[in-house]
C-alpha cells in the first residue's frame, strides 16, 4: 500500500493537545488536580457544563503561533503534525458548523487555529493530521475515562458531520488519530469510510476499532521488544503523567529528558515505527521552553543522526 507507506515515510511527528482544559493547566478551585491527565480535567474534578463553559470565556490564545510551532517541529527533525480538534469534553478546536461549542463562537479568540496550523504546515513541508476524541460529554457522554461507553445514534450525525469538516477544510490530511469510546463495528466502518472518501491517503488509527484502521497505536511510550508487523506508532508524552498542559508539572533534569526522549525516538525507529512526540501549549497558545528545548535537543540528535 503506497499510501501507508508515504504515512510510514513520516517517522517522527509532533503531537499537539492542546483545548479549554489548557487554560486550565491542571487546576481547579486554586488547587492542584493531582488525578488523571490535565486534558480530563472536567470529568476529574467534576466540572460542570455552566463552569466549563466560562473557561471559554475567557480562551484568548494571542500567544499561538503556528510558525514558531512548525519551526520547532522541524529543528526536532519531525514531518509531520497531530493535534487535538476534539477531545473528550468536546469542544471543537476548529470551526464547525455543527454547535456552538467551538473555538470560533464561544471564545473571544473567534477564529480558528487549526486553519492557521495546516496552511503553516503546508508551506513549511510538514504533514498535518487531526485527534479526534469518540468519547464527547457535551453530547451526551458520561463522564467516563474508559472504552465502555458506546456511541448512542443520536451522536452519529454530530461525529460525520465533524470528520467531514476536518476532512475537507484544511487540506490534505496525513493522519487521523480516532479515541476513546466503543463503537460498534457498523460506526467504526461508517466513520473510516468518510475518511477514505474525502481524504484517501490519510492514515487512520486503531482506535477508530473494530479492525477498521490503518496503522496499531500503541501505548503511551511504549517500546515493543522487537520489530512488529504492518504500521504502528508510538504515542509518547513528555512527562507520562499528561498530555494536556500542567502549570505545577515538575520539569527538571532537561538532558536526561532529552536522553529519554532520543531513547524512545531511536528504539521505536529501530522497531519500525512512527514516533508522535506531544507537547502541551498553555491556554494562551504558547509553548513551553522545557519542551521546546527538549525538542530543539532531540533534535541536534537527530541531525547527527541522519536518515536515509
Ligand atoms: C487517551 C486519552 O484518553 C488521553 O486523554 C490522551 O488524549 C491520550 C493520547 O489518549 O488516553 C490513552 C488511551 C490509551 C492508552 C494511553 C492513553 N494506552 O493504550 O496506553
Amino acid at each position: 500500500d503506497p499510501q501507508l507507506a508515504a504515512w510510514q515515510e513520516l517517522q517522527f511527528g509532533l503531537f499537539i493537545h492542546w483545548g479549554l482544559y489548557s487554560e486550565l493547566g491542571g487546576v481547579w478551585d486554586g488547587e492542584p488536580v493531582t488525578s488523571g491527565y490535565s486534558e480530563q480535567i472536567q470529568m476529574w474534578a467534576n466540572i460542570s457544563e455552566e463552569e466549563y463553559l466560562e473557561v471559554a470565556d475567557r480562551f484568548n490564545p494571542t500567544a499561538f503561533d503556528p510558525q514558531e510551532i512548525c519551526s520547532l517541529a522541524k529543528a526536532a527533525g519531525m514531518r509531520y503534525v497531530v493535534i487535538t480538534s476534539k477531545h473528550h469534553d468536546g469542544f471543537s478546536m476548529f470551526d464547525t458548523a455543527t454547535t456552538d461549542y467551538d473555538v470560533v463562537d464561544a471564545t473571544p479568540y473567534g477564529a480558528d487555529p487549526l486553519k492557521v496550523l495546516a496552511d503553516e504546515c503546508r508551506s513549511q513541508g510538514l504533514g498535518f493530521g487531526v485527534y479526534f476524541s469518540l468519547v464527547d460529554w457535551h453530547q451526551g457522554h458520561a463522564f467516563d475515562g474508559s472504552n465502555e461507553n458506546p456511541i448512542p445514534a443520536s451522536m452519529e450525525p454530530l461525529i460525520e458531520a465533524q470528520i467531514r469538516e476536518l476532512m475537507t477544510n484544511y487540506g490534505d490530511i496525513s493522519e487521523v488519530w480516532f479515541d476513546m469510546s466503543s463503537p460498534t463495528t457498523e460506526q467504526s466502518a461508517r466513520f473510516a469510510s468518510i475518511v477514505r472518501d474525502l481524504q484517501p491517503q490519510a492514515a487512520i488509527n486503531s482506535r477508530i476499532w473494530n479492525n477498521q484502521g490503518d496503522f496499531r497505536t500503541l501505548g503511551d511510550n511504549e517500546v515493543p521488544s522487537a520489530a512488529l508487523d504492518g504500521a504502528w506508532q508510538t504515542p509518547a508524552s513528555i512527562y507520562h503523567e499528561t498530555w494536556g498542559f500542567r502549570s505545577w508539572q515538575s520539569r527538571t533534569d532537561l538532558p536526561g529528558k532529552v536522553r529519554d526522549l532520543v531513547t524512545g525516538l531511536a528504539s521505536v525507529r529501530a522497531r519500525g515505527g512512527n514516533y508522535l512526540l506531544n507537547i502541551g501549549p498553555r491556554g494562551d497558545g504558547s509553548v513551553v521552553e522545557f519542551e521546546a528545548d527538549a525538542l530543539r535537543g532531540i533534535g541536534q540528535w537527530v541531525d547527527r543522526h541522519p536518515r536515509a
